[in-house]
């Protein structure tokens, strides 16, 4: 069996000889930056009990519609961090983005941290907390007009219609211009690392099956059943993976 040294020189030399790589993740990419992710332990989902709906039910569309206010309590204090900051995992694929080496991050995540870190070609899978519209005129707002705003329920203040956050609820369907790009890029990737992300929450995770490059790469701290399919799989937080990474590659 292979040592976690030996493991971290193969990811080094992985990306050494790739041009095209990709990157997917989730929610395990910002825990770093002091955001929950949803099912760790410590994760959303185990820390809301006494609430009336279920995390999933709370994330939904019809609980959107039907209970705003449930909608908007759980969403503002459990899916929204406006000071958390890029940590290590974000700065290394914006360098890899940067060298020339990565084509693109596919996110799941709603935090707009690795645009924060510098990353361009970022497939927001799940939307962003940053964008927010109004359900009836379309009028959009900042994240920072949902954080200000008197009411639980952040209202428009050109025609009263309530500011729905840009976030893809379970029950909405994936934007089809962003899906597309994903699939394209994981399909033309020669190297794809996926990365804290538990792989259950479809679509998202079934977009993996595109990719036909050399090397699969995961990064997970807990295990996944895409553990055997990957070449590499490395059960370790991925801003410390990053870094032992970036010393072999003579990275600052
Ligand atoms: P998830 O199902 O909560 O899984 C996260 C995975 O990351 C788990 O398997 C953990 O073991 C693993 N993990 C946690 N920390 C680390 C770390 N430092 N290094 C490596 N692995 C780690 O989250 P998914 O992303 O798979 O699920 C998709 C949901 C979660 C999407 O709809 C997101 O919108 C949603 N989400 C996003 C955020 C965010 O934007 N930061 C936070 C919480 C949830």
């Amino acid at each position: 069996m292979e040592n976690h040294s030996d493991k971290i020189m193969q990811l080094a030399q992985i990306i050494r000889d790739s041009n095209n790589i990709v990157f997917f993740g989730g929610a395990g990419v910002s825990t770093e930056s002091g955001i929950p992710d949803f099912r760790s332990a410590d994760g959303v989902f185990n820390t809301t009990a006494g609430r009336k709906f279920s995390p999933e039910e709370l994330v939904s569309r019809p609980c959107f519609d039907r209970y705003p206010e449930e909608f908007f309590s759980f969403y503002r204090e459990k899916l929204i961090y406006p000071d958390a900051k890029p940590n290590y995992a974000h700065k290394f694929l914006a360098r890899l983005e940067k060298e020339g080496k990565l084509k693109s991050v596919i996110t799941q995540n709603i935090d707009g941290l690795h645009q924060s870190a510098g990353s361009k070609e970022v497939r927001e899978l799940h939307g962003s907390v940053l964008r927010n519209n109004c359900v009836k005129c379309h009028k959009p707002f900042s994240l920072d007009y949902i954080l200000k705003s008197m009411s639980i329920v952040p209202k428009c203040d050109s025609c009263g219609g309530t500011v729905k956050p840009d976030v893809v609820l379970y029950g909405e369907p994936l934007n089809e211009f962003t899906i597309s790009q994903a699939v394209n890029d994981i399909s033309n990737a020669d190297t794809l690392i996926i990365g804290g992300t538990s792989l259950v929450v479809y679509p998202a995770a079934g977009f993996i099956s595109y990719f036909r490059g050399k090397n699969l790469v995961l990064i997970n701290k807990s295990e996944t059943s895409y553990d055997r399919d990957a070449n590499l799989c490395i059960n370790q937080a991925i801003g410390e993976v990053f870094k032992e990474v970036a010393e072999i590659l003579g990275w600052q």
